[in-house]
């Protein structure tokens, strides 16, 4: 099995299918891939349908994008539990995952990764500002506070045991340390830092960041 993953200095969704796949505990081996020039994004085209990362190679299929990753990690292994076993809870969480995957756009250009601004490492970017921008991290904020207040008591991630959710909620973390926003002016009483304290220091986190490449 193999999990074609872009540069793990900046490459968000990237990070978020290999988290997914590291919790399934499967074997799998990561192939790099680049697209910064013309040349290597012909060259990711090869190997990805839609022409972006990451993609999942199993069984002689591909499977892209990287809710469709997580979703078929999650009926793969379902000892992996990356959904929580709870109906309610499972559709709650899967409400935050999709709200990320597709939205929250004023977040992704403001704050975007790059070689520049990277998600890994102590390089830091003057904190944005926009009207746009304040929505998504009120909303950020607001989304963190209203899980860990319900289900604090359950266990350290948003939906108590760690999900997909908390996957896909890494990079927004990463993006928050990189470009130094403070939640308290977006407003956090401290739930929604700590969350994210709490999620860069993922062990399988601080190992992307050990692995990535400046
Ligand atoms: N909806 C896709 C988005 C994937 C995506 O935007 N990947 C970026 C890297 S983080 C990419 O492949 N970019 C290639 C390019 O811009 O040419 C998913 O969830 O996997």
């Amino acid at each position: 099995m193999e999990l074609i993953i872009g540069p793990r200095t900046y490459s968000t969704w990237s990070l978020r299918g290999w988290m997914v796949m590291k919790r399934t505990g499967a074997d799998f081996v990561t192939i790099d891939a680049r697209y910064e020039t013309a040349a290597q994004k012909a060259a990711l085209s090869e190997v990805s349908p839609s022409g972006f990362v990451p993609v999942l190679r199993v069984g002689g299929e591909l499977i892209w994008d990287t809710l469709a990753i997580a979703e078929w990690a999650a009926e793969s292994y379902p000892e992996a539990r990356l959904w929580p076993a709870d109906p309610t809870t499972r559709a709650l969480a899967r409400s935050v995952t999709a709200e990320i995957h597709s939205g929250f756009s004023a977040l992704r250009t403001f704050c975007s990764t790059g070689p520049d601004r990277p998600m890994v490492g102590d390089a830091r970017s003057e904190t944005p500002s926009d009207p746009a921008l304040d929505r998504d991290l009120a909303r950020v904020v607001s989304l963190f506070r209203q899980m860990r207040d319900r289900f604090g008591g359950e266990g350290p991630w948003l939906f108590g045991d760690w999900s997909i959710a908390d996957a896909f909620y890494t990079p927004v973390a990463a993006r928050v340390r990189h470009f130094q926003i403070d939640l308290a002016d977006h407003g956090d009483d401290g739930t929604a830092s700590t969350y994210v304290e709490r999620l860069l220091a993922q062990p399988d986190f601080r190992l992307w960041e050990t692995q990535a490449q400046p």
